[in-house]
């Protein structure tokens, strides 16, 4: 069996990149973190070959994985010992459903409108920028008014979820790179404030 190291291939500011790098801290697995350097490449080899040109990849010395969900399922998979992951497919109700799928639109909108602002320098009033906030605003009040609800339904049982690892990366994003405002979003920010205090939560802090 080989004990080299795991690559977690991103950048420290990453929204997508953040959901593996909690997963490998909760699950104990040794990585070693690789920073990406340039946003706007268009090489796939400084995306460790990834042709979406996206991060984040995991990369050993067999294979490459490209998707933060792929990721954080084979980090599960590799864990010693075995952990109680909530994964989508858990999720068996249409709220609980819907708040998955809001999660992640709001992530990659919120990637899409700072690829647009900051290397892009698309114009402020772009009617597609002008949509996607709109849909990300809109989505983040709904998560306000269910996220409460949908994360106390989630099984008692558990070390983790992906829907509220996603969910934290996702708030704390929008302070660390902001878009539309979330400051406001009482309970979104108590959700937050709660998760961040793990250990995980600090240790891959947006840099
Ligand atoms: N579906 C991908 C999305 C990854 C993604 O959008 N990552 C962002 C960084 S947080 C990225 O690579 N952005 C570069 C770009 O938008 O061109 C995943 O789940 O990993």
């Amino acid at each position: 069996m080989n004990d080299k190291p795991l690559q977690i291939l991103g950048r420290t500011g990453s929204l997508f990149t953040r959901l593996p790098l909690i997963f490998a801290e909760e699950l104990g697995i040794n990585y070693d973190f690789v920073g990406l350097e340039d946003l706007a490449a268009l090489d796939p080899d400084e995306y460790a070959g990834n042709p979406a040109l996206r991060m984040p990849i995991l990369r050993d010395d067999e294979s490459v994985l490209y998707g933060s969900e792929n990721i954080c399922r084979s980090l599960a998979e590799r864990a010693k010992a075995p952990a109680r992951i909530v994964w989508p497919e858990d999720l068996d109700d249409d709220l609980s459903r819907n708040a998955h799928e809001l999660v992640w639109h709001c992530m990659a909108a919120q990637v899409q409108i700072l690829m647009a602002e900051h290397v892009g320098k698309v114009p402020p009033n772009n009617v597609l920028l002008g949509k996607a906030r709109a849909g990300l605003k809109g989505s983040l009040d709904w998560l306000e008014e269910h996220a409460t609800d949908v994360v106390a339904a989630l099984p008692k049982q558990r070390d983790l979820s992906l829907f509220e690892v996603a969910l934290y990366c996702l708030v704390d994003h929008l302070q660390f790179g902001p878009t539309v405002s979330v400051e406001n979003h009482q309970s979104l920010m108590a959700f937050a404030r709660q998760f961040g205090a793990r250990q995980s939560a600090q240790r891959t802090a947006f840099r």
